[in-house]
């Protein structure tokens, strides 16, 4: 290092200048030079102008105007083909609608016509209903002269046997209905007298099994208030032969069997009579009535 130090020598000033001279010299030689080489040189092009030239571009507008031209060609026929389709589903679904139309008015048609059948049907069904209710009526009318033929005839048979001592099936003065003989007082006693009397004839005071029987006994009586053979005086409701009845609200007058007090002929109400209007009412047994007797057929 010493040693590098030792051999520097400074430049010489007048040598230094020349050379300065000598650079900036050739340095306006160079800008001249340039300016004239500008001067020669054509102006420089833009970069469309260096990517498109003139000609190649006319080349490239008119390829696109072609195929532009073509496409809109394409799309016309395209169009039209479209639109004679879109007329061709119209006219198809014009004529669809037409069927509908008229299978929709055949349809209402079979619906109304069926309807007044159906009508019809139901009038002449409802017609023979009441035909065959009344048939089956007359029927059972013809069925119940039947039987009472049929009965007049066994007791006519029986007449015949026993000599005359009997009209039909049931002692003189007594009226038949299906199985029994009933006999209608004139007079009017207490119930207790009244069921004595008709055991004395060979019969029991009347029993009323059925709406039947309760129809022909309220037909027969001579009189509103009749004695009947219901008595509670046991305790529970019985029939003069023993058997149970069971009330059933429609025997009875309204309010009734009321056990009344209030007549102060001492206890309640045990025996059952008619009234007027053919339901039953309890009272006083010691009361006086007229009454019926019933005696069953023998044979
Ligand atoms: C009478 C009955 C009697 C008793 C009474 C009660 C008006 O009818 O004959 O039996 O039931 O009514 O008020
Ligand atoms: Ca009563």
């Amino acid at each position: 290092m010493a040693t590098s130090f030792v051999n520097y020598s400074p430049p010489d000033p007048e040598s230094t200048l020349a050379q300065d001279h000598q650079d900036f010299k050739s340095l306006d030689e160079a800008e001249e030079g340039g300016k004239r080489l500008e001067k020669a040189l054509p102006p420089p092009r833009s970069a469309c102008q260096r990517i498109c030239p003139t000609g190649r571009l006319l080349l490239v507008v008119t390829g696109l105007c072609a195929v532009l031209s073509l496409l809109v060609i394409l799309l016309s026929v395209k169009g039209a083909e479209l639109s004679a389709e879109q007329q061709g589903t119209w006219e198809s679904l014009g004529g669809f609608n037409k069927t509908l139309s008229t299978s929709l008015a055949s349809l209402q048609h079979k619906r109304n016509s069926t309807k007044s059948r159906l009508a019809a049907l139901e009038l002449t069904l409802s017609r023979e209903a009441n035909e065959t209710e009344q048939v089956k009526k007359q029927l059972e009318n013809l069925l119940g002269i039947l039987q009472q033929d049929s009965n007049s005839l066994r007791c006519y048979v029986v007449e015949l046997k026993s000599n005359g001592s009997k009209s039909g099936c049931c002692p003189k003065g007594w009226v038949v209905h299906h199985e029994s003989c009933y006999w209608m007082s004139r007079s009017q006693r207490p119930w207790m007298e009244a069921k004595q009397d008709c055991q004395h004839k060979d019969s029991h005071l009347v029993i009323i099994n059925s709406p039947d029987e309760r129809a022909f006994v309220n037909q027969l009586r001579r009189s509103s208030y009749m004695w009947i053979g219901l008595t509670d005086s046991s305790g529970t409701w019985k029939w003069v032969d023993g058997s149970g009845y069971t009330i059933r609200a429609e025997d009875w007058g309204e309010g009734q069997p009321d056990h009344w007090y209030g007549h102060g002929l001492g206890g309640g109400e045990d025996c059952v009579h008619t009234s007027p209007d053919g339901l039953w009412n309890d009272n006083h047994c010691s009361r006086s009535f007229a009454w019926m007797c019933e005696q069953e057929l023998k044979v």
